[in-house]
């Protein structure tokens, strides 16, 4: 199934590399600072998004939005929705995901990781590198759970929040981090975090309020 990529930084680069060990083909990326002639690994960049349209006409069905920033993926994993692309999913083979597992769309799973029985992953998610997301959780919409990351079962993640890379999260019975969040890189998250707040350390306290976009 051929799928064009959006976004050509750091994290598609990724993003690319997954989906071409997942057996996707992938037509090519759109970025909003590329130039002609680019490329990452064989796969060209195509133009910005105004090329998107196109890409669409000749055929191609699917689209990933590769950006790392929360609020920028989620709106333009709408705009490709708007033009008939179906948003696909970048899951790694060597990640592990329970049967029993509930997938949005545009997700991205990363290798190394795990997400095991009964969890939901909302739409445009990443669960990146090495990252475990234990049984019972509900991971929202365009969240991301970065590299390294715990997070035991009956964990909550609220849309758009950010688990900062090699944080862990739970205390045996269920725990929420709101919506817009950001937990710092390395917290030890024992409660709940409230909607649109900064909290970072072990154990994570508030550090300030988040932005708007978190
Ligand atoms: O509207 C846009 C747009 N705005 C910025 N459309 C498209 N198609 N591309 C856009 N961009 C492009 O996103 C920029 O031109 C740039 O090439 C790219 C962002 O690259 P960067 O490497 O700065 O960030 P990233 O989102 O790929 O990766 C971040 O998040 C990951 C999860 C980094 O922090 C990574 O280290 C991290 N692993």
């Amino acid at each position: 199934m051929r799928i064009v990529v959006i976004g050509g930084g750091g994290h598609a680069k990724v993003v690319i590399e997954v989906l071409l060990a997942a057996g996707w083909e992938v037509a090519g990326y759109t970025d909003a600072g590329g130039r002609p002639g680019d490329a990452f690994g064989g796969i060209a960049w195509l133009g910005d998004d105004g090329a998107l349209p196109a890409i669409r006409d000749q055929g191609v069905e699917h689209a990933i939005v590769a950006l790392g920033d929360n609020a920028l993926r989620g709106r333009l994993a709408e705009r490709a929705a708007a033009l008939g692309f179906t948003l696909g999913n970048a899951i790694h083979p060597s990640a592990q995901i329970s049967p029993s597992v509930t997938l949005g769309r545009g997700i991205a799973v990363m290798a190394q990781a795990a997400v095991n029985a009964a969890t939901v992953l909302g739409d445009n998610c990443i669960v990146n590198t090495g990252a475990t997301v234990d049984h019972d959780n509900r991971i929202g919409k365009n969240v991301h759970i970065a590299p390294g990351c715990h997070l035991a079962g009956y964990v909550t993640v609220g849309d758009g929040a950010l688990v900062g890379v090699g944080s862990v999260v739970g205390r045996g019975r269920p725990l929420a981090i709101g919506a817009g969040a950001v937990v710092g890189a390395g917290s030890v998250v024992f409660n709940d975090v409230p909607p649109q707040a900064m909290v970072a350390g072990n154990p994570a306290r508030p550090l300030r309020r988040a932005g708007r976009e978190g």
